[in-house]
């Protein structure tokens, strides 16, 4: 790309600035290094939370679901009552405001050694489903619902049972706001979509295109702060999950797939990541909002060198070396097949 020395790129997503330090990766890409042997997993574990049958840490017992599954959470970060907080002071120094939600569980799959990279295209399907679905429930009460997977242990997650959370709040947290912000401010003074124009750029441009089907696309973005994180945007304008057509959900479900073998395949490990939808707030307005996926994985340069958030980062603004166009590139180059089912 035209730009080898350090500058910074504006995220007209979020309004924030990274800084790109180029010059620092000017050895060529090495490609896999260290690969991690993972021990295999049994389809069942007793001791698993979230396998069928089981009992849940407050004795709850999961039914013997198959297929996708979803449960409250149970030690929710968010209350359905009011939390009595209504006294809080709105303004001034030392300011709070009360915040209703709920949390839910979703096992994507009865088996524990699955992971939505890896499970057959028809259940990747049933879990976009499942997003979808409980996207429109929740938010006719909530604003907000958040709809994400933790994956690794990296990432904090300590289960390795296909699962992610939905967290959902009556108040947009932060980074909603700024997105909302970032895409009605573009809406009014151009009367398009930001992420429409965005992804005609980036298709144009091609250098950090990864994937793309009849109704989707993925790629890193101009902005990216992790070094492979990744951005999937609906072809067609579209505000929420509820609102993908059939065709749009099973072709979501081949991007996904195809994109996490890619992960996966990078490092030849079960690469960790945090994925989440951002739709339009709901009970709002939602034309100026296009509906998209972060995908934010932490590792670096092998299955065990990760990324760290501190430093400059914490004090003073996302820092990488690695260009977009670099990551984009080498994950271009991965085999399509995952590396679990190439023979010897
Ligand atoms: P991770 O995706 O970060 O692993 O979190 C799993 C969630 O499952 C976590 O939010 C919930 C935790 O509160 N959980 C239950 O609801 N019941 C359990 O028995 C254990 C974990
Ligand atoms: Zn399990």
């Amino acid at each position: 790309m035209f730009l080898q020395n350090p500058h910074r790129r504006y995220n007209a997503l979020s309004g924030d600035w990274v800084l790109v330090s180029p010059q620092r990766t000017q050895r060529p890409w090495q490609g896999r290094q260290e690969p991690v042997p993972s021990a295999a997993l049994a389809g069942y574990a007793s001791d698993c939370y979230l396998c069928p049958g089981n009992q849940r840490a407050n004795g709850a017992h999961n039914p013997a679901y198959s297929g996708v599954h979803v449960f409250e959470n149970d030690f929710p970060a968010l209350l359905a009552a009011d939390s009595g907080a209504a006294h809080a002071p709105a303004a001034g120094l030392l300011r709070a405001q009360p915040v209703r939600g709920e949390c839910r569980v979703i096992c994507y799959s009865a088996q524990h050694n699955q992971a939505l990279a890896t499970m057959p295209l028809a259940a990747i399907g049933a879990v976009v489903d499942v997003w979808a679905q409980q996207s429109a429930e929740l938010g006719a009460r909530y604003a907000w619902v958040q709809i994400f997977e933790n994956k690794g242990e990296l990432m904090g997650c300590s289960n390795p049972h296909p699962h992610g959370q939905i967290w959902c709040m009556d108040a947009l947290p932060n980074e909603a706001a700024k997105e909302d912000r970032q895409q009605r401010d573009y809406f009014s003074v151009h009367g398009k979509l930001l992420l429409a124009d965005y992804a005609q750029q980036e298709e144009a441009q091609a250098e950090r295109m990864l994937l793309g089907n009849d109704h989707w696309l993925a790629l890193v973005p101009f902005w990216a702060l992790w070094p492979y994180e990744l951005l999937l945007l609906p072809r067609r304008p579209v505000a929420r999950l509820p609102d993908l057509s059939a065709p749009e959900r099973t072709a979501l479900a081949a991007l996904l797939q195809q994109v996490l073998v890619r992960y996966d395949n990078l490092f030849e490990t079960a690469f960790p990541y945090s994925l989440g939808w951002h739709g339009a707030p709901f009970g709002a307005d939602a034309a100026h909002w296009q509906l998209h996926a972060h995908l934010y994985p932490p590792l670096l340069r092998s299955a065990t060198v990760k990324k760290f958030m501190v430093g400059f980062e914490l004090l003073a603004e996302a820092q990488r070396d690695l260009t977009a166009e670099q990551a984009a590139a080498q994950l271009r180059s991965l085999p399509a097949q995952h590396y679990s089912l190439r023979s010897a």
